[in-house]
């Protein structure tokens, strides 16, 4: 792939600007002393901690020795915390949320430093943990649960909802903290322990997070052990997976880790929420309205480098509009700044790593393969900085849905499909072993109404993209992508058990079904 001609002239930070920034962030939220306890020098024992900035490792970061004991430390807070009035959990989660607020800057620019986000998308994902800190002190208050009419002369049937013990959650690079938060902030209040393996690629974010999340239970007097932290690799990981005291796994990553980790907890009849990936389509109807549909379009494909699992992936576009949409969006393409995301101005920041990078050469290769015409996708910056990978979003016209297009490649490839007929375009969205979100632009109701009955995926939008989902709903979905669900609404259910409660008040001893017995 060659250098684009209209790439900007840019300079990219150097590895020693890059850790001076880090340090900085954690001088500034006040967890130098526990950061400086756990980070080397490059090369050292530990997790490299690197940036896609660069491709540089910028420190070592030592791993938890003892991960057993961290599971214990939570295991043995659970009995005080469930213990503790749920209003008064959210109190601790309000404390949170507050100094998230006071260092969203701060950790922004972490989460830049260590996943390449542009700022905008950074601050971005410290407001969604912001708000759904917030969204779970309003459920501390709220974890209602029904009561049922009961067939019986004074007789009572309701239900209450108990904390499990001990959630385990892992989390994926690409929302390095924003997964966490929601799993973390709605576990806390619903009564259960945390403990926390984030990925080996962001130890930085987690380590911060982390500091902030302990201050808190401090500052409110909680046990600190109520929020545990496993750094390490996949061994730490499986740790949580098999140990019976984790009562809830909620892993959010490949398809592949899910298909092993699922089953394993399923034999020790654990309980799984399972956030796995994402093909995501779009369709684009001739009742479009195009200026809306192409701007969406362009940040849900092209935004976070192609690397969020709700990222657009396939455009199912009428044939009677297909040539102006994807002019349209390839124009706009040409327009987006690739480069250092920190820099203001700059649309589309680095891929995580090479392997990111070669997934995204073969996939486009093999599009090529099948007939497809690939425009766009070149590395940029490449001149500046070999060991960094900017690329530029491609466009992908297909002949037809081929395995490449069914398969999630984790970067900025948007292929494009077309169709005659709203029903084929519908089975095509579902036409894929993923099923977590999907899209339609239309400004007609009735195909509007046909899609959101049609689409099989946990998230069915209508004239919005398939990523950005706002936190007051359930996000997750279907098929391969694991059936889980977490963040709003109701997703604080999986994350307690429900006791159904039959009381006799009458002094009588009825049964139930009307049966008789002596
Ligand atoms: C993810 O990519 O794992 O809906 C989560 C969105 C974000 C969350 C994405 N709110 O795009």
């Amino acid at each position: 792939m060659t250098e684009n001609p209209n790439a900007p002239a840019a300079r990219l930070p150097t590895a020693d600007e890059l850790r001076t920034r880090v340090l900085r962030v954690f001088d500034v939220i006040g967890a130098a002393g526990s950061a400086a306890a756990r980070l080397g020098e490059p090369g050292g024992q530990g997790l490299p901690a690197g940036t896609p900035i660069t491709g540089d490792v910028l420190f070592t970061v030592a791993q938890t020795d003892d991960a057993d004991c961290v599971i214990s430390d939570a295991a043995q807070a659970f009995p005080v915390w469930r213990a503790t009035p749920a209003p008064v959990r959210g109190a601790l989660v309000g404390r949170l949320c507050e100094l998230l607020r006071t260092y969203r800057n701060a950790l922004a620019g972490l989460v830049t430093v260590e996943v390449g986000k542009i700022t905008s998308e950074a601050l971005g994902e410290v407001q969604e943990m912001i708000d759904v800190c917030q969204f779970a002190v309003g459920l501390s208050r709220q974890l209602y649960g029904r009561t049922i009419a009961s067939e019986r002369p004074g007789h009572r049937l309701l239900e209450t909802w108990h904390p499990l013990g001990v959630v385990g959650v892992i989390t994926a690079f690409n929302f390095p903290v924003a997964v966490w938060a929601w799993n973390t902030a709605v576990a806390l209040v619903c009564g259960d322990t945390v403990v926390w393996k984030p990925s080996e690629l962001t130890p930085l974010t987690a380590l911060a997070c982390h500091a902030l999340a302990v201050r808190a239970a401090h500052d409110v007097g909680a046990p600190p052990q109520v929020a545990g932290l496993l750094l390490g690799g996949r061994d730490v990981g499986a740790q949580l997976v098999d140990d019976p005291r984790v009562a809830l796994l909620s892993a959010t990553g490949s398809v592949r880790m899910g298909r092993q980790v699922g089953p394993r907890v399923a034999a020790r009849f654990g309980r799984v929420l399972l956030e796995l990936g994402g093909n995501n389509a779009a369709i684009v109807t001739p009742a479009a309205d195009l200026d809306l549909a192409v701007r969406a379009i362009v940040f849900a494909a092209a935004g976070t480098c192609g690397q969020r699992c709700t990222t657009l992936r396939r455009l199912i576009v009428h044939h009677s509009v297909a040539e102006e949409v994807v002019q349209r969006i390839v124009s706009a393409y040409r327009q987006l700044r690739i480069g250092d995301p920190s820099q203001q101005g700059t649309l589309v920041g680095p891929l995580i790593h090479e392997r990111a990078y070669r997934d995204m050469v073969g996939a486009l290769q093999q599009a090529a393969a099948d007939g497809g015409e690939v425009i766009g996708g070149e590395r940029h910056l490449a001149g500046l900085c070999e060991s960094a990978y900017y690329v530029a979003p491609a466009v992908v016209r297909m002949p037809a849905q081929t395995a490449i297009v069914a398969t999630e490649t984790f970067a900025p490839i948007l292929y494009v499909l077309t169709y005659h007929d709203l029903d084929e375009a519908i089975a095509l969205n579902n036409a894929v072993p993923q099923g977590l979100s999907s899209a339609i632009f239309t400004t007609d109701l009735r195909e509007a109404e046909r899609f959101i009955d049609g689409s099989d995926c946990g998230i069915v939008n209508v004239n919005i993209g398939t990523s950005g989902a706002e936190i007051g709903g359930a996000f997750g979905g279907e098929k391969h992508t694991g059936g889980g669900r977490e963040a709003g609404s109701d997703a604080w259910k999986t994350y307690m058990r429900r006791a159904t409660n039959t009381i006799n008040y009458s002094g009588e001893m009825p049964l139930a079904q009307g049966v008789q017995f002596g």
